[in-house]
């Protein structure tokens, strides 16, 4: 073989390698390279590419992001108009949609549904000539549409080249762009670090994201591109119907809802809407309803369109997750760290499915850049898991002149002076634990569930200890009394005995649960737990220099500079003693020689769901990962257990599906001692 032969080889290998780790990560949802394997790939590629320029072509995976194009977008028209939908807000209009297709069609056999999410995003246009990517285009008015083929070649979701070869010579391809929650939340918190604008839906961040003249700002912006159809065809066939034709697309190497179904029923239309409306909250990426086809083509077209809306399509949406509402107060609460950070208080308001009367504004900053009034009508964002937020104030609707909100000077609870740091966009009491919210705060963080699991020590009754003072540090919760504590408000004897055997319990934890739960700014569970793996014991960790700790993965220099800082605390180090002096406990670390009996759960990958008896998922969790499990949270291929107890729902389904073997509560001793049932 020649030395460009072999080159040729080498840089097609890499490119097939990359798109196969593409289309496995996005349309199969299972990865089979980790990140910086595919890293490493591509920066491989990159270099073959930059020695030998002949090579590059431009569907290769490095030429994503190209050259600035010189102005604006072009108009081009659609090949065939990009259709809007009709929607449903109840089974009313649903019962409503299908007697107009019956009165249409006649009453058929059977009349075969899609179902799928509604994506919020923004609706595009994909051109594909004999498989490559060739254009793309915005929705626009439906007839005509902007080209923004440099910026969505920047979004890997999306292939430059399909898969297989049976496609037909032109095939457009029509989905939606968005933003998933994650990438939305970070981005909008870059933006407010730098003092700049905020999105006010991950909708708008998509939009305003492929918008952009410099593609290399489309590019880091983390958007995601799903199909849901197809538009102008020709040289080739598509299958006869939508559910066959998602399958092929997904078969090309295009992304397609996992969620998508068949319905044949009326009522499992409504059993659809219903489990995703219950499912939504946990997706990754917004969606505002189902939307429901007519799966064969034919019928489609037999139905034709109204306006710009086909009469075989539905939208079934959800209750909205952004809603006006007033602003009635800005309150200032304090937080473990001192952070002070403004709470909107708000006439109570049906938003994402829940009713909502507090908000958060994040922080000074955005209550300045929003210029927030107390009267103010606001608009608040609720969506999945992230807590509800005031996204907009409707300045322009301001009755009369209300009054600019103050920001504090000084700490609302212990009057300490607030201080915003130098490059910081959070302000601070300076009160320490001389302050009693940072107090409280701290005690809720350390009796939490994922810290010391104190049972029954609940927000409130840690905020009566600190008030009458019967509580001054972690160590006072241990040195209390039954006579005490049964003399509280709604506190009994009984429940004084319970909180007692509770606290009792909790003296004998796990290194990384108490880690966690000194509260050492931004250690999470996760940190706690890989400062423990790598260090062993608290002395080590204690004794840790920044250098040291920057060798654990994903610390990096401000945690680092925090983890010293905090154990170079007198107090802090005097809390530790005491709650040790106090018999907090935990194992030591396993012996070298411990180690080296290898456990058969070594380089297992288990899920765990649903209840278990006696232990909560996350001590399993723990106990398993330190036999030498990995324990995920979702059911793939790579999964090779999935424990489940009672109650146990989709994953247990799916593992089923897959194949997973499946162990039950019964295994759980012999699992904790290493073995694996058979
Ligand atoms: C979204 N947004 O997820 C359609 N859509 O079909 C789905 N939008 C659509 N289908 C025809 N799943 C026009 C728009």
């Amino acid at each position: 073989m020649s030395d460009t032969h072999r080159l040729q080889t080498e840089v097609g290998k890499l490119r097939e390698a990359l798109r196969e780790a593409n289309y496995r990560y996005y349309v199969l949802d299972d990865p089979s390279l980790t990140d910086s394997d595919y890293d490493r790939l591509f920066q491989r590629l990159k270099q073959l590419e930059t020695e030998n320029p002949e090579l590059i072509s431009d569907d290769s995976p490095t030429q994503r992001v190209g050259s600035i194009p010189a102005s604006g977008f072009t108009e081009v028209a659609h090949r065939q108009p990009m259709l809007s939908l009709d929607n449903a807000f109840s089974d009313e209009d649903l019962d409503a949609f299908l007697q107009r297709l019956t009165d249409r069609l006649g009453t058929p056999e059977t009349l075969v549904f899609t179902a799928e999410p509604k994506l919020d995003g923004t609706a595009i246009s994909l051109t594909y000539e004999r498989g490559t990517l060739i254009q793309g285009l915005t929705r626009g008015d439906g007839e005509t549409g902007e080209d923004i083929t440099s910026n969505v070649r920047t979004i890997n979701s999306i292939p430059l080249t399909l898969r297989g070869s049976a496609y037909p010579d032109i095939l457009e391809i029509r989905g939606e762009i968005y933003m998933p929650r994650q990438a939305f939340e970070a981005l909008n918190e870059r933006q407010r670090a730098k003092g700049e604008k905020t999105f006010v839906n991950p909708r708008n961040a998509a939009s305003g994201s492929l918008r952009q003249h410099d593609a290399r700002i489309t590019a880091q912006r983390q958007l995601e591109f799903c199909a849901y159809g197809t538009g102008f065809v020709e040289g080739g066939q598509i299958p006869s119907n939508q559910f066959e034709c998602l399958l092929q697309l997904r078969e090309w190497g295009v992304k397609v809802s996992h969620l998508l179904q068949k319905c044949d029923k009326l009522s499992e239309l409504k059993a659809y809407h219903e489990h995703i409306g219950k499912e939504r909250d946990g997706l990754s990426f917004d969606i505002d309803g189902v939307v429901f086809k007519v799966n064969d083509f034919g019928l489609q077209q037999k139905l034709g369109f109204v306006s710009r809306a086909p009469r075989w399509a539905i939208a079934y949406k959800f209750p909205a997750q952004e809603e006006v509402t007033r602003l009635l107060a800005i309150d200032f609460q304090v937080g473990r760290t001192g952070a002070v950070t403004p709470v909107a208080r708000l006439e109570p308001v049906f938003v994402g499915g829940v009713t909502v009367s507090n908000a958060t504004l994040h922080n000074l900053h955005e209550i300045q850049r929003l210029d927030a009034r107390a009267g103010d009508q606001v608009v608040v964002r609720r969506a999945g898991d992230v807590i509800p937020q005031v996204v907009r104030v409707l300045t322009e609707k301001r009755q009369s002149d209300l009054p600019r909100t103050e920001i504090p000077e000084n700490c609302p609870v212990c009057g300490s002076e607030v201080l915003m740091l130098e490059g910081e966009a959070v302000a601070r009491c300076t009160g320490g634990m001389t302050c009693a919210a940072q107090r409280k705060e701290s005690l809720k963080h350390f009796a939490s569930r994922k810290a010391m699991d104190i049972e029954g020590l609940g927000e409130k009754l840690i905020e009566t200890l600190v008030e009458l003072d019967m509580v001054r540090s972690a160590g006072d919760l241990y040195r209390l009394e039954a006579d005490q504590i049964a003399g509280l408000e709604r506190m009994g004897r009984k429940s004084a005995d319970n909180l007692l055997k509770a606290l009792d319990k909790s003296r004998n934890t796990r290194l990384d649960r108490f880690v966690y739960a000194l509260g050492i700014r931004e250690v999470g569970e996760a940190t706690a737990k890989n400062l423990v793996r790598h260090f062993s014991t608290l002395e080590a960790i204690m004794e840790a220099d920044e250098e040291s700790l920057l060798a654990v993965p994903d610390i990096g220099p401000i945690v680092a500079g925090h983890i010293v800082h905090f154990f170079r605390q007198p107090d802090n180090l005097g809390i530790i003693n005491d709650l040790r002096d106090l018999g907090v406990h935990w194992p030591s670390p396993r012996s070298e020689s411990e180690e080296e009996t290898a456990s058969a759960l070594d380089g297992k990958t288990f899920v765990i769901t649903g209840t278990l008896p006696d232990l909560s998922r996350d001590d399993i969790k723990a106990r398993l990962e330190t036999l030498g499990a990995k324990v995920t949270g979702s059911v793939s291929k790579k999964t090779d257990y999935l424990l489940a107890g009672e109650a146990a729902g989709s994953k247990l389904e799916k593992a089923r599906t897959l194949g997973v073997a499946i162990l039950g509560p019964e295994h759980l001793e012999s699992l904790l001692e290493g073995v694996i049932p058979v």
